[in-house]
């Protein structure tokens, strides 16, 4: 039987964080074998708010560079640049006549990076969630890991799988099934324990980047906010203390474990010894990926060629199933 094909992306919108990690990349890993799999590092999303140009060209490849580093492995996956592959943008375009108004409106993502001040947002923004409908359905992929913030995106790619079948008396688009991620699913802000950890937060004391060195992962954990009580002996006792649950649950991540597993450990006890713990951890962990981020980015043109590589085998899959979406429209055939 044909294997399902999994389709994930993340947006070279900075260095990549324990969030990112722990949350999506760390479990796309093992589905390298599980499933027909592509990964997308998505730049036509990332500037849908503005990016540097050339900060974005170097972000793009350090962020594949992390997801090599992470065990992404270029001969069992795709890898490879969203903007290298034209099948996103023009699906994308069918979609944003798909979705209505009022579907986007209900979006909590673009309510939460447009913030205030909605009216000078990018239109990008906006129809973000279309073109993430458009980057999985290009491929048919039918199973989608993201984090569980994704989630809502996920049923809206779904209403507009469904009503483009709907409109054009079609089954072309399949149903996808989100695959939400592990005991962290939500990674929170060191500094917040109630706004997620993101790598374009302008605080970079909010979080961990996976090219963070020991004594900078020391200090950020060190000086993580908290709160007065010790640590409850199981994770029940968690509730309504989010900066405490958040260091619970990265812990329990990281090792593997349960917070209640991580609280029998360190139940009882104030801050200072869990955090020694956590940090210890984190760099155990999280040390070999920055060291062989920085081995692969010595050598640029080497990524650069793996990409392209990717690009090839994604648009030999991608443009077929679009060329047929535009058929299905009814667009006159170019050639
Ligand atoms: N804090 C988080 N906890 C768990 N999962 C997370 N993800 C992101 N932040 C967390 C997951 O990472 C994948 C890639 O995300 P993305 O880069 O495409 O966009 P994002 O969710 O907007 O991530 P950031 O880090 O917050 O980026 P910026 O700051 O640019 O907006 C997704 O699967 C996401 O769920």
């Amino acid at each position: 039987m044909a294997k399902q094909r999994v389709f994930s992306g993340i947006q070279p919108s900075g260095v990549p964080t324990l969030g990112n990690y722990l949350g999506a990349i760390r479990n796309w890993v093992p589905m390298q074998d599980q499933y027909d799999t592509i990964y997308c590092v998505v730049d036509l999303h990332a500037i849908t708010v503005w990016q540097d140009p050339k900060e974005l060209t170097a972000q793009s490849r350090e962020m594949a560079a992390a997801l090599l580093a992470c065990g992404l492995d270029p001969e069992r996956c795709i890898l490879f640049l969203q903007s290298h592959v034209h099948a996103h943008a023009r699906l994308a375009w069918i979609f944003n006549c798909v979705a209505r108004l009022g579907w986007l409106n209900r979006m909590t993502q673009f309510k939460d990076k447009a913030g205030k001040n909605q009216e000078a947002s990018s239109a990008g923004l906006y129809v973000y969630p279309n073109l993430m409908a458009a980057d999985i359905l290009a491929y048919h992929a039918s199973r989608v890991p993201v984090g569980d913030d994704q989630r809502q995106h996920l049923e809206l790619a779904n209403d507009i799988a469904q009503k483009f079948n709907h409109d054009y008396a079609t089954d072309f688009f399949p149903t996808i099934e989100p695959h939400i991620m592990g005991v962290a699913a939500r990674v929170m802000s060191l500094r917040d324990g109630t706004k997620k950890m993101s790598k374009s937060d302008p605080s970079d004391q909010s979080r961990i980047n996976l090219t963070d060195d020991a004594d900078t992962i020391s200090l950020k954990i060190r000086r993580a906010k908290t709160d007065p009580e010790p640590l409850p002996s199981e994770a029940a006792g968690l509730e309504g203390r989010p900066e405490a649950r958040n260091l619970v649950g990265i812990l329990a991540a990281i090792t593997d474990t349960t917070p209640d597993a991580i609280l029998r450990d360190h139940g009882g006890q104030g801050f200072g010894t869990f955090k020694s713990a956590l940090a210890d951890a984190l760099v155990a962990h999280l040390s070999p990926i920055a060291s062989d981020m920085r081995r692969l980015l010595a050598d640029p043109g080497a990524v650069d060629a793996l990409l392209r590589r990717g690009a090839d085998r994604a648009r030999a899959i991608a443009d077929p199933i679009v060329d047929r979406a535009h058929e299905i429209v009814g667009f006159l055939p170019p050639r």
